[in-house]
C-alpha cells in the first residue's frame, strides 16, 4: 500500500470511529427528572427536550406535590440563570395543566449550565428548588 492510500484509509477510518462514538453518545438518554423534596413539598423537573437546546424553545414542566398528593392551584414561575453570566430577567410564569403539573415555555440563549428555580406559592406559603441543567449547542 503506498501512503496516501494509507492516509486516505486512516482518514476514512477515523470518520467511521467519530460517527460511530457520536451514535453512543446520542444513547446515553435523557438526564432527567430531576426531583428534590423539603418539608413534604416535592418539586419534581422535568425538561423537554432533555438535555435542552440553546436557543430554541424549551418546555418546562413542574410536577409538584405535598405529602405525597398533587398540589393544586399553586401559583408557579421559573427563574433561569446563568450561573457564569448575568443574561438578563428570565422567568416565565407556568400555567396548571393537570393537577399538579405546571408547564412554561422557556428559550435559554446559551449552551453551558443552567440553573432553574422552580418558584411556587400557594396559600400564602411559598417554597422553591433549583436545579442545574446543562443546555446543549444548538
Ligand atoms: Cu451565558
Amino acid at each position: 500500500m503506498n501512503s496516501r492510500a494509507f492516509i486516505l484509509l486512516a482518514a476514512l477510518a477515523a470518520l467511521i470511529f467519530g460517527l460511530a462514538s457520536c451514535g453512543r453518545q446520542d444513547k446515553s438518554g435523557p438526564a432527567g427528572p430531576r426531583k428534590a423534596e423539603e418539608g413534604g413539598k416535592a418539586i419534581e423537573l422535568r425538561v423537554y427536550p432533555d438535555p435542552p437546546v440553546a436557543l430554541r424553545e424549551t418546555e418546562l414542566m413542574a410536577h409538584l406535590s405535598d405529602d405525597g398528593k398533587p398540589l393544586k392551584g399553586a401559583k408557579v414561575s421559573f427563574d433561569l440563570t446563568m450561573p457564569a453570566m448575568y443574561h438578563g430577567e428570565n422567568r416565565p410564569v407556568a400555567a396548571e395543566v393537570d393537577t399538579g403539573i405546571y408547564t412554561a415555555k422557556a428559550v435559554m440563549p446559551m449552551a453551558g449550565v443552567w440553573l432553574i428555580d422552580v418558584r411556587v406559592e400557594q396559600g400564602g406559603q411559598k417554597f422553591f428548588q433549583k436545579f442545574y441543567v446543562d443546555v446543549k449547542e444548538k
